[in-house]
C-alpha cells in the first residue's frame, strides 16, 4: 500500500511532514489540496480529519493526522533510517519540544502569515456572508478567523504578542543549541525537533522577520542555514511552497521587515 498526504504547497504544518518523507526517502503521493478552494472543509475530508485541516496521512488505508502525531508515526512504522533518538532521557526531551512547537510558536507564526503573507487576500475579495459561512464550518477555527477583521487583519497588539512567543521560542532554540553544542537542536544528529519547528522558522524568514533571531540568537541563524543546506528540504521547498513564491509584491525574504521588528523590539523592556 502507498503512502498518500493530503496537504497545501504552503503549510508550515504539511511541510514538517513532508521534510520527513524526503529525509526518510519514502515514496509517497501527493494529494495537494488548494487552501482557497476550501476541499479541507468538505464532507468527504472531514471523514479522514475531523479537525479539517492538513496534513492528513493515508498508510495502509488508515487516516493519520496532527502534524506531530504524523512525525511519531513515521517514526514508529518506517524506522530504518530514524530521526528520533534511542536514548529515552534524550527522546523525552525531543519529545518535550515537539510538545513546546505545538503549544508555542506553530499557532504564533499564524498572526504574522495572515497579516504579511498574503493569506488575507482571499478574504478580501469575499462576501461577508461568504467569510462567515466558511468560519462557522471550521472544525477547531473558528475564534482564530474570529480573531482578525476579514479586511484589515489583526490588531498590532496582537502581531506584538506573536512575535514575544517567537522571540521565546528562539531563545529556547539558541540555550538547546549551546546545550547541545550544535549543529542540531538535540546535538550531532537531525531530529524530529529540528523538523518540527524549521517549517515556522523558514516561514519568518521569507516573510522578512528574520531581524527577530539575526543579531540575538545567531546559533539559530546557523542552524537554519545548515538546515536549508539538506537535499530533502530543498527538494521539500519546491517553488510555490514558499508565500514569497506565492505572493512576490507582497512577500520580499530576508531582511524584507527589519523596520517592523525593530519598532517591536524598541516596545518591548
Ligand atoms: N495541529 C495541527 C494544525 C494543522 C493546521 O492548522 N493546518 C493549517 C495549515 S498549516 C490548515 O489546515 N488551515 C486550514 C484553515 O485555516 O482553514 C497539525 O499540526 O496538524
Amino acid at each position: 500500500m502507498s503512502i498518500e498526504l493530503y496537504n497545501f504547497s504552503q503549510s508550515t504544518c504539511s511541510i514538517k511532514v513532508r521534510l520527513l518523507l524526503a529525509e526518510k526517502k519514502l515514496p509517497w503521493i501527493d494529494k495537494c489540496l488548494v487552501s482557497s478552494e476550501n476541499q479541507h472543509l468538505s464532507d468527504w475530508y472531514l471523514k479522514l480529519n475531523p479537525n479539517g485541516v492538513v496534513p492528513t496521512l493515508i498508510d495502509d488505508g488508515q487516516s493519520i493526522f496532527e502534524s506531530t502525531a504524523i512525525l511519531e508515526y513515521l517514526e514508529d512504522k518506517y524506522d530504518k533510517i530514524s530521526f528520533r533518538p534511542k536514548d529515552p532521557i534524550l527522546c523525552s526531551q525531543v519529545r518535550a519540544w515537539l510538545v513546546f512547537t505545538d503549544v508555542w510558536p506553530t499557532p504564533a507564526v499564524r498572526v504574522p502569515s495572515f497579516q504579511y503573507g498574503g493569506l488575507r487576500e482571499k478574504f478580501k475579495v469575499m462576501s461577508d456572508q461568504t467569510f462567515k459561512a466558511l468560519r462557522n464550518k471550521r472544525p477547531l477555527k473558528v475564534e482564530f478567523y474570529e480573531s482578525f477583521d476579514k479586511n484589515h487583519g489583526f490588531h498590532l497588539s496582537e502581531v506584538y504578542n506573536s512575535f514575544k512567543v517567537l522571540l521565546r521560542s528562539f531563545k529556547r532554540m539558541e540555550l538547546l543549541l549551546e546545550k547541545f553544542s550544535g549543529p542540531w537542536l538535540f546535538g550531532k544528529k537531525y531530529t524530529i525537533g529540528d523538523i518540527a519547528i524549521l517549517p515556522t522558522v523558514d516561514r519568518l524568514e521569507d516573510l522578512g522577520f528574520d531581524a527577530l533571531w539575526r543579531l540575538a540568537y545567531p546559533r539559530v541563524a546557523d542552524w537554519l542555514r545548515n538546515a536549508q543546506e539538506r537535499d530533502a528540504t530543498k527538494k521539500t521547498f519546491y517553488h510555490g511552497s514558499r508565500l514569497s513564491h506565492q505572493f512576490p509584491n507582497l512577500v520580499r525574504g530576508a531582511g524584507s521587515n527589519d523596520k517592523i521588528v525593530g519598532k517591536f523590539l524598541n516596545s518591548i523592556d
